[in-house]
């Protein structure tokens, strides 16, 4: 069966009706879930125990960061054997254990598939790197050395932020766009794709529904490995217009729609997707027949620097104008965290004592009731917080330490830059999940790879369980309502007062449905107009016990956040 492909949901929106379309995605951070093994690192058979758990959350996906065989240098993301399953994880046994226990419960599983590159492990590059003339060598990108140095491109993880790395054993340099021990993969080698496409069918044989395909922007090359302008060369902020979006993404993107996607009733998310508008249809809109869902980075890179926050109206003008761009085609991800992303709560919300719990549920309705697909990271469910390391020796990330020495090589504020990794840094959201308030928050009977949080001790899964107020229980009641409420989905989206400092305020519309949601960003009291807006009794999601309403108006308490039937 090919993508399923039912009929539009309503007349004059060219949006097609999928079952993609409707998921609610619960990311989990497999190392840092729960841990059934003792060994301080999460597991599959964790994940299969707390099986019950995800299904009472109403979730519909689970998508798990890479379970592959890996030795670990950027957790999981640097994958030695696509087709074996990470020892610290388990095995293919308990995989597939995971995987019926999820169908059983009407759950959908998605694959996170790190295809621009492998490790340096894996057996091609090993081949690859012995001489230059092993089968292997096209599999990856090499420059001889007798051609001079390459033109400069930018790693994200390298020490000294560069992407050649100069290889003895064949006199020659490699390109990691990640970390030293993460080549890419050639694309321009139609061997690399078919092996791609063959590690896809093998997961889709199993069952799998979907892939998340990791920094896909970046696949494609010019492999001429043109100089750029000193501007973009000398500015990093250039990456994704000179490193992404290649000459070739699309004739790839269409292959493998034809090769795997179309096969199966399975989609594909493209992690980035350029620069533009145009550059992010040009991959999902469902006439390209390639991929059939993106997420965009400009909400991942907004406000980025601690000396200079984004404002709301900044927030709500980047998501309302992606959501005008995709209205009538195409297909989105709404998100506010992830595995690179600090803690929703402490980034857009307050995780001050008196604030957290109610701007937690308040972000939690903003993900839920946006167009586009909801991806929800584990803990938020819980409103769980940045751990904001102090000094460069607490963290983990690859990114965060070889960040530090490049830094330091590039004669950096470092204070700077720790106050920045404080507040951004992917540790803050790699943090054990907080199960209860025993040891390790219940995730594990030994030291866990990386601290837990101490605020477990009251911000916990157990403790929220039996509180019917709170953040988790407010979750599910999200869940719920949009299962039911395709409006939510699927309906149209205007923005209400564009240019309030603290409110976010929208209308969705669906066949006659009219839903306001209204947001309250701020801790003071909020007062949203509601001109030719009537409200009905009918107050579907409320963070407070009640409401301050008239004719003419609404007032929202402190992070105070409402979806209401209106007319
Ligand atoms: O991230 C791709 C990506 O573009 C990164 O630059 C991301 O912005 C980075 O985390 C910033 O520090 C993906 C994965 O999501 C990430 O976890 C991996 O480390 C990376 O690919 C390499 O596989």
């Amino acid at each position: 069966m090919g993508i399923n492909d039912t009929h539009l949901i309503k007349k004059g929106l060219s949006t097609t009706r999928k079952w993609w379309k409707e998921q609610i995605i619960y990311q989990i951070y497999p190392r840092s879930f729960k841990d059934s093994t003792g060994t301080g690192v999460g597991d599959l058979r964790g994940v299969i125990e707390k099986l019950d758990y995800i299904q009472s959350l109403g979730v519909t996906s689970v998508w798990l960061n890479p379970i592959y065989q890996s030795p670990n240098d950027d957790n999981g993301y640097d994958i030695s054997n696509y087709c074996e399953i990470m020892e610290e994880f388990g095995s293919m046994d308990d995989f597939d254990e995971l995987l019926a226990g999820l169908h059983k419960r009407n759950i959908k599983f998605i694959m996170d598939l790190v295809v621009n590159h492998s490790s340096d492990e894996h057996e091609w590059f090993k081949q690859s790197r012995s001489s230059r003339d092993n089968p292997y060598r096209d599999y990856y990108h090499w420059w001889p050395a007798e051609k001079g140095k390459p033109h400069f491109r930018w790693s994200f993880f390298d020490n000294k932020g560069e992407a050649w790395k100069y290889d003895e054993q064949t006199d020659a340099y490699y390109l990691h766009y990640f970390s030293q021990k993460q080549p890419d993969l050639n694309w321009e080698n139609p061997k690399v794709r078919q092996e791609v496409y063959k590690i896809m069918r093998f997961w889709a044989e199993k069952g799998v529904d979907g892939f998340r395909l990791d920094a896909f922007q970046f696949v494609s090359k010019d492999t001429s490995f043109p100089k750029w302008s000193d501007e973009y060369e000398n500015d990093f902020s250039h990456i994704i217009p000179t490193h992404g979006m290649g000459p070739y993404l699309h004739d790839y993107a269409r292959e493998m729609y034809d090769e795997v996607l179309s096969k199966y009733d399975v989609f594909a998310v493209s992690e980035g997707v350029g620069s533009s508008f145009e550059d992010a249809h040009a991959l999902v809109d469902e006439d390209r027949n390639e991929l059939q869902m993106a997420y965009h980075f400009d909400c991942v890179d907004m406000g980025v620097d601690v000396d200079n926050p984004q404002t709301l109206p900044q927030f709500k003008d980047i998501h309302s104008q992606w959501d005008k761009s995709f209205a009538e085609k195409g297909w989105l991800s709404i998100f506010l965290a992830n595995h690179d992303l600090p803690r929703m709560v402490s980034r857009f919300g307050n995780d001050a004592p008196a604030y957290r719990d109610a701007s937690a549920k308040m972000l939690n309705t903003f993900l839920l009731s946006m167009r586009g697909t909801s991806y929800c990271y584990f803990g938020d469910e819980l409103g769980m917080t940045n751990i904001s390391f102090e000094t460069i020796d607490e963290y983990k990330d690859i990114a965060a330490i070889n960040g530090y020495k490049k830094a330091q090589h590039n004669g950096e504020d470092l204070d700077k830059f720790m106050r920045n990794l404080k507040a951004f840094s992917r540790d803050n959201s790699r943090t054990p999940m907080q199960w209860n308030s025993e040891e390790n928050a219940g995730f594990s009977d030994k030291t866990p790879w990386i601290p837990v949080n101490e605020n477990y001790q009251h911000i916990n899964a157990q403790a929220q369980e039996n509180d019917p107020n709170s953040v988790l229980n407010h979750f599910r009641k999200l869940t719920e309502l949009r299962k039911q409420r395709l409006t939510l989905v699927y309906g149209s989206y205007e923005l209400l007062e564009a240019k309030h400092e603290s409110l976010y305020a929208y209308k969705r519309e669906l066949d006659g449905d009219t839903l306001l949601v209204a947001l309250n960003f701020s801790d003071q009291p909020q007062t949203l107009s509601l001109n030719s807006l009537t409200l009905s009794d009918n107050t579907l999601i409320n963070n407070y016990d009640s409401i301050n309403s008239s004719p003419e108006a609404l007032t929202l308490a402190p992070y105070q956040a409402m979806i209401i039937e209106a007319k």
